[in-house]
């Protein structure tokens, strides 16, 4: 790579610009932003699922249509990401190919079941208070159409996250047995939200080139440090209590002390072993046979309606 070229571009990121599709670019960085926003994009369309399979179940016809019209949006924000991933070379068909034949991966949280109602409010809350910390820290990263996306994203989020907080406190402040259901709920999904912001930074393998092209703008423990501060004082708010008895701030650091969470889990549920999985992809490979005719309809050079994308 001409070192010139390669010394403008990292003068750029630091004055603070923004690099475009058609700007030069090392092929790593490239390759990095394609490989980040895809697994991205594909976490929001699989995030979709475990939340989409309450909208029938949810308590209520305002709830029902809050769930609805939030899943909704995580199909949204897919559409965004894909768009933004493409525009580095990358087509949308080859994208969902990787993902449906277990080439790419997606945030490791989308492969445990939403057991109950209760457990569809923790990943509306947590989950998407997680994905805020890291989405609003990225939008200020150095590619503009994934911070563009990004941008729109958290502004949707935002109101996920008051729908889900909303939920939970419902719950919380219910009846006993609603208590019990979303403590419960809180105690599955810990292990798999402390491991949402990926490994421990010393384990971490592409945080130092991200952050040093401001693709990431902080790094996992960072971020999980800062998940921790926001929203651990909202759990014990609401007389609930987190599944780590080492879980507490530490006065002198001023940081997180926590048990560290089983990274070999981690590891089996990244890699294809989760409990769902094969069920997440099998749902994903379905959707796409059947819709496969509306994509041949949409691309035929006679639609008569719609003009081709290609
Ligand atoms: N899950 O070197 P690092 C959402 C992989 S959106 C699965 O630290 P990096 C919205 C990583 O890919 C949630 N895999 O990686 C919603 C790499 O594997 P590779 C998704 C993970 O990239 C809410 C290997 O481990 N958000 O929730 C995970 O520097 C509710 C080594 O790791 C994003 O994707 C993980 N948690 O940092 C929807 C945000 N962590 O590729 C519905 C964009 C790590 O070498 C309902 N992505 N890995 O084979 C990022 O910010 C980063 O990619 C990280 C990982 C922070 C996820």
């Amino acid at each position: 790579e001409d070192p010139a070229k390669l010394a403008e571009f990292e003068a750029r990121i630091a004055r603070g610009e923004k690099i475009e599709p058609t700007d030069w670019m090392p092929e790593l960085y490239r390759k990095q932003l394609i490989r980040m926003i895809e697994q991205h994009a594909h976490s929001e369309i699989i995030g979709a699922l475990p939340e989409g399979t309450w909208i029938t179940r949810a308590p209520g016809f305002r709830r029902k249509m809050a769930q609805m019209a939030k899943v909704q949006d995580e199909v949204g924000h897919a559409q965004l990401l894909y768009s933004a991933a493409e525009t580095l070379g990358k087509s949308r068909e080859q994208m969902l190919t990787d993902l449906i034949n277990g080439k790419s991966k997606y945030s490791n949280v989308f492969n445990y079941p939403a057991f109950t109602w209760a457990d569809s409010n923790i990943i509306s809350w947590l989950i998407d208070a997680g994905a805020i910390v890291n989405q609003l820290a990225n939008a200020k990263g150095s590619y503009g159409p994934y911070c563009r996306a990004l941008d729109r994203i958290c502004a949707e989020e935002a109101f996920h996250l008051k729908y889900g907080h909303d939920a939970v406190v419902h719950m919380a402040t219910g009846s006993p047995k609603q208590r019990e259901m979303i403590q419960a709920a809180l105690n599955r999904w810990w292990t798999p939200i402390m491991h949402f912001f990926g490994p421990p930074d010393k384990m971490s393998t592409h945080t130092e080139i991200l952050m040093r092209w401001k693709v990431k703008m902080a790094s996992n423990d960072d971020m999980r440090q800062q998940f921790l501060d926001m929203y651990v004082p909202k759990i014990w708010e609401l007389g609930l209590t987190v599944p780590d008895p080492n879980l507490k701030k530490n006065p002198e650091t001023g940081k997180w002390d926590y048990t560290e969470p089983d990274w070999e889990e981690f590891k089996r549920v990244i890699n294809g072993d989760g409990p769902c999985n094969t069920e997440r992809l099998a749902v994903r490979r379905t959707a796409e046979e059947r819709g496969a005719w509306v994509r041949r309809a949409l691309l035929h050079p006679k639609a008569k309606y719609v003009k081709p994308l290609a």
